[in-house]
């Protein structure tokens, strides 16, 4: 095993930090890098924070590392910024509000832009989170990573589906419900946070969550489907959460994460989605969806890249026949396809 590899299983941040500039840059080994730590994740505790622009992700997030380091947990966090080549602001507002953790050496920050992605966002923060996976689980302890993205491009909901547990991040008074509804938000949330409920509107805001939660239930039934949420589980415990064994419904919890208020609560709702998670037939099963849709994306992948390689003439003369309508692009794709699976 490599040196940086050790290190990272170690729990030593200065490694975590060079793994994942490395990972992120993709300089020469990174794959090496992954594999050799791969089987030692899988153990730390994810969570997808999104949610839209300024509804107070990484004040919350500043409040869950605190949270859960009080229960002796090592924090890995990943902050994607949606904003960099404009003003550099998000990653400036991520470090000053989680500026207080910086000099935990069992806490680790690290802010990435989503722009200049080779292979896409989605991926390279899968693999970030893999290596900080590794770090936040050395030895025995407990890791958590979580994962800050602005809930608005498909991008960077795709990159919540890596979580154990998405948290969706709402404010009263932004119209956030409805534009939640068209972005897909709702289907991918465990738990919904209603932060800023210092503020006019908290209570409307988690009464009409909850109506579009319900809504959904009833529009799955009617569907015979779902992902996994709740289709007839009874009210129980937290804000509404209902985990009747086989399913799931998203709790929403109230919160001023300026104030430190309802992150106790919170953290229940997270403890409790991560058991189901852990512990239900739906969760593994979306366990395995994902790996298995991570598998077939990465074998797309290579496999283009074997094929524009071996077929690089085959490709050019096809696009001049296609450009000169002596040949259609399906047809051309087709022969392609021939062509790569026919070598030896
Ligand atoms: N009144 C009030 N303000 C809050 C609360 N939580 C966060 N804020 C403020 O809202 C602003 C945005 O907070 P951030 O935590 O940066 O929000 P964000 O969602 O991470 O923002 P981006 O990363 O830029 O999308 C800051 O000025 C916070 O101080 C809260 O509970 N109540
Ligand atoms: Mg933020």
């Amino acid at each position: 095993m490599s040196d940086l590899a050790e290190r990272v299983l170690r729990g030593e941040p200065r490694a975590a930090a060079r793994a994942l500039r490395q990972v992120d840059d993709r300089a020469p080994g990174y794959l090496d890098l992954l594999k050799e730590v791969f089987p030692h994740t899988g153990r730390a505790y994810v969570v997808g924070v999104t949610g839209n622009p300024g509804a107070g992700k990484s004040t919350l997030v500043d409040r869950l590392i605190e949270g859960f380091r009080k229960e002796g947990a090592t924090v890995g966090v990943i902050a994607v910024d949606p904003t960099s080549p404009y003003s550099g602001g998000a990653i400036l507002g991520d470090r000053i509000r989680m500026q207080r953790h910086a000099t935990d050496p069992n806490v680790f920050i690290r802010s990435v832009a989503t722009r200049g992605h080779l292979g896409g966002l989605s991926r390279s923060t899968r693999d970030m989170v893999r290596l900080l996976d590794a770090w936040a689980s050395a030895g025995e302890g407990k890791g958590v990573v979580l994962v800050e993205t602005v809930g608005v491009g498909q991008d960077e909901l795709e990159v919540t589906r890596t979580a154990h547990t998405t948290l969706v991040v709402m404010a009263p008074g932004m119209g956030d419900e409805v534009q939640a509804l068209k972005a897909g938000i709702m289907e991918t949330a465990d738990v919904f946070c209603v932060n800023k409920a210092d503020k006019d509107g908290a209570d409307g805001c988690v009464r009409d969550i909850e109506l579009v939660i319900a809504l959904g239930k009833e529009t799955m039934v009617k569907m015979g489907k779902g992902r996994g949420h709740v289709v007839h589980g009874e009210a129980a415990g937290l804000g509404g959460a209902a985990a009747d064994g086989a399913n799931w419904s998203p709790p929403v919890v109230k919160c001023v994460a300026t104030r430190g208020e309802g992150i106790a609560p919170l953290l229940e709702a997270l403890a409790k989605h991560r058991a189901w998670v852990e512990a239900s037939v739906e969760g593994r099963a979306r366990r395995r969806a994902r790996l298995a849709e991570e598998v077939r994306e990465s074998l797309r992948e290579a496999l283009i890249d074997a094929a524009v390689h071996d077929l690089r003439e085959e490709l050019d003369a096809a696009v001049a026949e296609v450009d000169a309508r002596a040949v259609d692009p399906y047809t051309a794709t087709e022969r392609l396809v021939m062509r790569f699976r026919a070598q030896p």
